[in-house]
């Protein structure tokens, strides 16, 4: 079995689990919630102190979210393409993670802002990432995409989309209608959509 540190909540630890869902290796991942002291000793692995961190089989100790999604590509081969197409799914995997990484940068900047009222420069900083991205994923990208033929990319956008909704940062659906079609699509198709939605832990 592998074991990964859990949160319901988290966007990076939601990709992991839509990796295995989609490679068939879901079965083969425990979930270990943040009490628990196999979750606190794994977390301990990584000296940035993020999760997730994944535990092999052998006892290995793999993060992040990327390293360990190319580990279940290299255990299954479902999650990249193997053509020339892998560079362009890389790249669209690399966008979706920059929405998440600002969408969590701005939860941060509520979260860690102690007494102070959260810095509206670095907010905007981040929204204008968040907004530009979008709007270049609206016009530019999503045609290339085929929700019958699901990537790492797909899982990336999804799971930054859904956290962007999750977190009520901006309301995407409202200008980006492409996109809106291309999330309907591909959340249908997408085994274990449902069963990994964000939610806050209870
Ligand atoms: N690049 C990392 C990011 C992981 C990350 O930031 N995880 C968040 C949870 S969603 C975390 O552990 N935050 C705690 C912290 O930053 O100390 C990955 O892809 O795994």
């Amino acid at each position: 079995m592998y074991k990964l540190t859990y949160s319901p909540a988290s966007p990076y630890v939601r990709k992991v689990r839509l990796a295995g869902y989609l490679c068939g290796l879901n079965d083969q991942i425990e979930l270990l919630n943040p009490g628990h002291e196999i979750h606190i000793k794994m977390k301990s692995n990584n000296p940035l102190g993020k999760i997730p961190v994944l535990m092999t089989p052998n006892n290995q100790y793999v993060f992040d979210s990327r390293v360990i999604i190319e580990l279940l590509n290299d255990v299954s081969g479902k999650l990249y393409p193997s053509d020339n197409n892998k560079k362009i799914v890389l790249t669209n995997a690399a966008l979706a993670e920059g929405l998440i990484d600002a969408s969590l940068l701005y939860v941060y900047s509520i979260r860690y802002a102690g007494d102070q009222k959260p810095s509206e420069v670095w907010q905007n900083f981040q929204l204008t990432k968040i907004e530009n991205t979008l709007d270049y994923l609206d016009k530019n990208v999503l045609n290339n995409f085929d929700p019958s033929n699901l990537f790492i990319s797909h899982i990336g956008l999804i799971v930054a989309l859904d956290y962007l909704n999750f977190r009520k940062i901006c309301d995407w659906k409202i200008k980006t209608k492409n996109l809106d079609s291309w999330h309907k699509k591909v959340s249908d198709s997408l085994p274990g959509y449902q069963e990994t939605f964000p939610k806050d832990p209870s």
